[in-house]
């Protein structure tokens, strides 16, 4: 068995040494791609402009989550240097015209959406500046782990231009609309804690913490059924956008699916002739 089946099959597996990858994504240059087994690591690496997104950026983001390799199961993005993200490369916005700025905004929902209805749910642990265009991506991530030293804003007010990224319909479906008002209008900055609060985080974690969390939730993540996170990641928000007759009806047609799955029949008679996990308050 290798250290991808193990960790995949048992969620207490030791997690396997981070590894370099090959082929097409070990060319994308604003991205360091590591693997443990079955969890791809992806770290922003620009941070001599703060992880500034640019159009190659975004582009080299959708591309790996268009070319997930053979039996990764969940991704962790992180950001390399003082900050996560500074969000949109704010060089590149200068003299573009009103037809460029359209696509160039569906380009990145092509790439976040690709994120957040791709192939693997992603872990997003976050750490200094997480602003703007920072948070969309953050926000197009299924989990958020932050250290302490982690920030939140959306400075498009003060910049006199607005969301693209898709924050306008992912963030206040994790903060509320309220919040996402007073953070646009105000130009005011939450903090870990109060990220936790408002909903944008599900964990705060100590200075350098973040990556071990974020691992560990992730390969914790892999060991599950596909199809469950499958249904988490690709139904779950959909039936929140349905009315509730359409979501329950989803939610049957999804239920059904996952259940007859041999995975799930695996793992309910695993359980049923003692050799699974137990429901534990940790
Ligand atoms: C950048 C960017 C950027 C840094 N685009 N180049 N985002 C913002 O409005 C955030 C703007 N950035 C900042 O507020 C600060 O840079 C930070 C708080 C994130 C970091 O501060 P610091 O002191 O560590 O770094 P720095 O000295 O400000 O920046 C280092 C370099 O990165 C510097 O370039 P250099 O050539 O002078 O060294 C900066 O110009 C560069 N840099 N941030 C371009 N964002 C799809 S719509 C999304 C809309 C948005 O995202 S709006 C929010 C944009």
């Amino acid at each position: 068995m290798n250290a991808a089946t193990a960790s995949a099959s048992n969620p207490a597996a030791p997690i396997p040494p981070e590894e370099p990858v090959h082929g097409l994504l070990a060319t994308l240059d604003l991205l360091r791609i590591t693997r443990a087994g079955p969890v791809l690591h992806l770290q922003l690496n620009r941070p001599a402009k703060r992880n500034a997104l640019s159009d190659p950026f975004i582009q080299q983001l959708h591309t790996v989550f268009v070319n997930m390799p053979e039996g990764v199961r969940a991704a962790v993005i992180s950001g390399e240097g003082s900050h996560f993200c500074a969000g949109l490369d704010l060089s590149e916005v200068v003299a573009r015209d009103i037809d460029r700025a359209v696509h160039h905004s569906r380009m990145w929902h092509a790439a976040f959406d690709a994120i957040q209805f791709g192939p693997v749910p992603v872990v997003a642990v976050l750490h200094g500046a997480v602003v703007g265009g920072g948070l969309e991506l953050a926000s197009a991530c299924h989990i958020r782990v932050a250290e302490e030293s982690a920030y939140f804003g959306l400075p498009e007010g003060q910049r006199g231009i607005f969301v693209g990224g898709g924050g306008s319909a992912r963030i206040p479906r994790l903060m509320g609309v309220a919040r996402m008002t007073d953070l646009m209008l105000t130009g005011r900055v939450y903090d870990a804690q109060e990220g936790l609060q408002a909903g944008l985080v599900q964990y705060v974690v100590g200075a350098g913490e973040g990556l071990a969390k974020g691992m560990a939730l992730a390969h914790r993540i892999a060991s599950n059924a596909q199809m469950s996170n499958y249904a988490v990641m690709h139904a779950l928000p959909r039936i929140a956008d349905q009315a509730q007759g359409l979501g329950l009806f989803t939610e049957s047609l999804m239920a059904a699916i996952a259940e007859s799955t041999p995975q799930a029949q695996e793992r309910l008679k695993a359980f049923l002739e003692g050799r699974a996990g137990k429901v534990l308050k940790s």
